[in-house]
Formats: structure tokens, C-alpha cells, sequence
């Protein structure tokens, strides 16, 4: 009797963190550069899927900015243009850099200055429903470690 019970106590201690998302989906050194109120603020990061299913980011939200959009930089003709993407793949075991010159999340319409040393909330979306809230410390350089626009495309050529 004694080991059925403290095998029922040990499931309901067990519950909590089974039912818990496993950190499957992560934002790894998110951060962003300082910003005026009103304006426009990018967000930064390497987004890593470390579960066995490709999923996708499909949409951002903070409560520091009127609309937070996915936005790709590309070099056209030497001149960098933005596009907003819908939806940024993430393959499974895969990852994702957002870094300057490339991939970032824009923080339209900065409801106050973003200063170093502030952290900007958002909230990642993710086609399968899961949901990533992520604090953008804010910062003039990159964290260490973190990919920068260069750095960028040496990682694709590494292992
Ligand atoms: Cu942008």
C-alpha cells in the first residue's frame, strides 16, 4: 500500500513538468539595438528546433511595439532591401539566425526607446501552435557569441 501511494505521489510530482512544453523551441541571445520611441526597432537571435518536427515562426507580437513583423534583408543589385516574410521555416533539429544584414524580427512603431539595457518582450508564434515568450536585451554590439551579419554566412559552410 505504502509503495502504491508513493508511487501515485511520485506521478502527480512527475505531471507538472511532463505537462510542461520541454524547452523543444528556443531563442537563443535574443537581443536588439537601442531605438527612438516611434520608431522602428530589429530584434535578433538564432531560433533553434531541437524536436523532432519541423515547425515555423508565422507571427510575432509585443506589447513594446505597435506590430512585430518577420523581415528578411537581401543585397539586390548593392542596394539591401527588406521583405516581410510570413512565415520563416524551421526544420526539425534544425536552426535559424537572426542576425544584422539578414533575418530579423522588426519591432514596428516603438511605443518607447528601446535603451541598452532594457528588455524588449515578445511573443514568437509557431505553426503548431507553440508559443515562445523571449526578452530582446537590448544592446549597441552583438552578445558574444551571437552571429552577426558576417559571421552568418561562414556557419552555413562549418561541419
Ligand atoms: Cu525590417
Amino acid at each position: 500500500m505504502k509503495a502504491v501511494l508513493a508511487a501515485a505521489l511520485f506521478v502527480a510530482a512527475a505531471a507538472p513538468a511532463v505537462a510542461a512544453t520541454p524547452a523543444l523551441l528556443q531563442a537563443v541571445q535574443p537581443w536588439s539595438r537601442p531605438a527612438a520611441a516611434g520608431g522602428n526597432g530589429a530584434g535578433y537571435m538564432t531560433l533553434v528546433n531541437r524536436g523532432k518536427t519541423a515547425d515555423a515562426l508565422i507571427g510575432a507580437e509585443s506589447p513594446a511595439a505597435q506590430k512585430v513583423e518577420m523581415h528578411a534583408s537581401t543585397m539586390a543589385g548593392g542596394v539591401m532591401k527588406m521583405s516581410q516574410e510570413l512565415r520563416v521555416p524551421l526544420p526539425a533539429g534544425g536552426q535559424v539566425a537572426f542576425a544584422p544584414g539578414g533575418r530579423h524580427l522588426m519591432l514596428i512603431g516603438l511605443k518607447k526607446p528601446l535603451k541598452t539595457g532594457d528588455k524588449a518582450p515578445v511573443t514568437l508564434h509557431f505553426a503548431s501552435g507553440e508559443q515562445l515568450k523571449v526578452e530582446f536585451v537590448v544592446s549597441p554590439t552583438p552578445p558574444a557569441g551571437a552571429p552577426s551579419g558576417h559571421e552568418m554566412h561562414d556557419m552555413q559552410h562549418m561541419h
